[in-house]
């Protein structure tokens, strides 16, 4: 299937492939959904309205396929020499072409993703202007929606020593036009969401950088941003994607319960919320569930980028996702938090650089799909069945007597607690946290 078409033809990208519908779980056509099937509702409602899916344009249409040791292998027609825009808008076509047939009911970008940069910073504006009326057009042509808009505040070199932290001020002002840009892209276009990736918000080393400073920078930067989305009245929601390396060593935006300090520090805490990466979870030691878990029991819980890493490789390998009891777990937390509100699942996730073919993309996000829609399935029983959050309730239980009660009110003091227990003689003994048979009941339920 690979394509010698010219940048500007309007042909199908994919003509072999016709839009991709649920077929249930005996089909043997490896480009259907098994599980995904939209209108079925669980819990109450359908699985549409729990995935709120994106495809995300920067891994699945803008990377050539290149690595740290080579070249793109991916030859796409939009690649290469050619005119910039011309590029962008055959891009464009193509993306929502295989929007419209994988059915999402949504996507993300970040500006340079959808426009070339230019030659200068006035160029990229411009060609930005240029391509979401390009975009607005083929969203109301398909019907497919924003889950979030973002701006790339990392790839030109001006950003080497980061954006807003940057020592610096011209970079700071640079990358608040981009973001001015993208947001209000996000409010043109309806966008449920709008995101801030850290990118090169972090350091290597503190001989050159002064950490404390660069934290007030970010902190000032996050400020003018929410004022300017009130600014324009744009409704959704912003959030700050947490990722503990990579590019930089240390990144800021560590993990959710450092970004919650960071929106504390800077009176943001009702402002933002967090997008959370399943690879960037597990990049900072923790478990996706437990990021998403953190996030829901402060208030934060946005919106999810969906993928997977490798516990061999120590870096964002952003696979797509296929473990059943990775996705199960989060769809636990998530749905017990009442799931995601205007958030979604946004595949952020790349192809391995041998899968070629313009209908690996298929394979990967049919995969990704049907991995939710089955790990959606497996917490809903989790949810029905009710027997592990009855198991959590009662392992807290002594919590509802007269002494946790008296506790958690402020009606005591540590020397009062300290003589209670010298008084009672009070001697609690170990109890079971029955971990191995709540693990073997989850297996019952796939
Ligand atoms: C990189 C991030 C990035 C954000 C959007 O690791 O995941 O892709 O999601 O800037
Ligand atoms: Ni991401
Ligand atoms: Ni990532």
């Amino acid at each position: 299937m690979t394509r010698t078409l010219e940048p500007s033809s309007t042909d199908p990208f994919f003509p072999e492939i016709e839009s991709v519908r649920f077929a249930g779980p005996d089909t043997d056509d490896p480009l259907a959904y098994r599980y995904y099937d939209a209108d079925r509702i669980v819990l109450g409602r359908s699985m549409r309205d729990h995935l709120r899916f994106a495809v995300c344009y920067w891994h699945s249409f803008c990377w050539p396929g290149d690595d740290v040791f080579g070249e793109g292998v991916f030859a796409r027609p939009w690649h290469g020499a050619g005119d910039p825009l011309a590029q962008a808008e055959r891009k464009l076509e193509v993306a929502f072409e295989f929007f419209s047939k994988i059915g999402a009911p949504f996507y993300t970008f970040h500006d340079r993703d959808l426009a070339p940069e230019g030659a200068s910073l006035a160029e990229g504006h411009e060609n930005l202007a240029h391509m979401l009326d390009r975009a607005e057009a083929a969203m109301d042509r398909t019907g497919v929606g924003l889950l979030w808009s973002t701006a790339n505040l990392f790839g030109h070199p001006r950003y080497a020593a980061g954006a807003a932290t940057n020592p610096d001020p011209d970079v700071f002002a640079c990358a608040a036009l981009q973001v001015r840009d993208a947001l209000e892209a996000a409010h043109r276009l309806g966008g449920a969401n709008y995101v801030l990736w850290g990118g090169r918000e972090g350091y290597d080393t503190l001989l050159n950088t002064d950490l404390a400073r660069e934290n007030r920078q970010l902190g000032r930067f996050m400020n003018l941003v929410v004022e300017h989305k009130h600014k324009i009245g744009f409704e959704g929601a912003i959030l700050i994607e947490p990722k503990p390396m990579e590019p930089t060593k240390h990144q800021y935006d560590f993990d959710a319960a450092a970004v919650h300090a960071f929106l504390q520090e800077h009176g943001l805490e009702n402002e933002i919320r967090l997008n959370i990466e399943v690879n960037h979870a597990t990049l900072a030691g923790h478990s996706f569930q437990h990021e998403i878990a953190y996030a829901a029991a402060h208030g934060l819980l946005g919106s999810l980028d969906i993928n997977r890493g490798d516990p061999q490789l120590g870096w964002d390998t952003d696979q797509f996702p296929n473990s059943l009891e990775e996705v199960s777990l989060a769809w636990y937390a998530l749905l017990q938090a009442g799931g995601l509100g205007s958030g979604g699942f946004n595949f952020d996730a790349k192809l391995r650089r041998q899968s070629v073919e313009p209908v690996d993309l298929f394979h990967a996000h049919v995969g990704g799909v049907d991995i939710l829609a089955r790990g959606l399935l497996v917490a809903a029983a989790m949810i029905e069945d009710g027997a592990i959050a009855e198991h959590v309730e009662q392992r807290y239980a002594a919590w509802g007597g007269d002494l946790g009660r008296s506790i958690l009110a402020g009606d005591t003091d540590l020397a009062a607690l300290a003589d209670l227990a010298l008084d009672r003689k009070l001697d609690p003994k170990p109890v079971s946290g029955r971990q191995e048979a709540l693990e073997n009941r989850i297996n019952r339920y796939r």
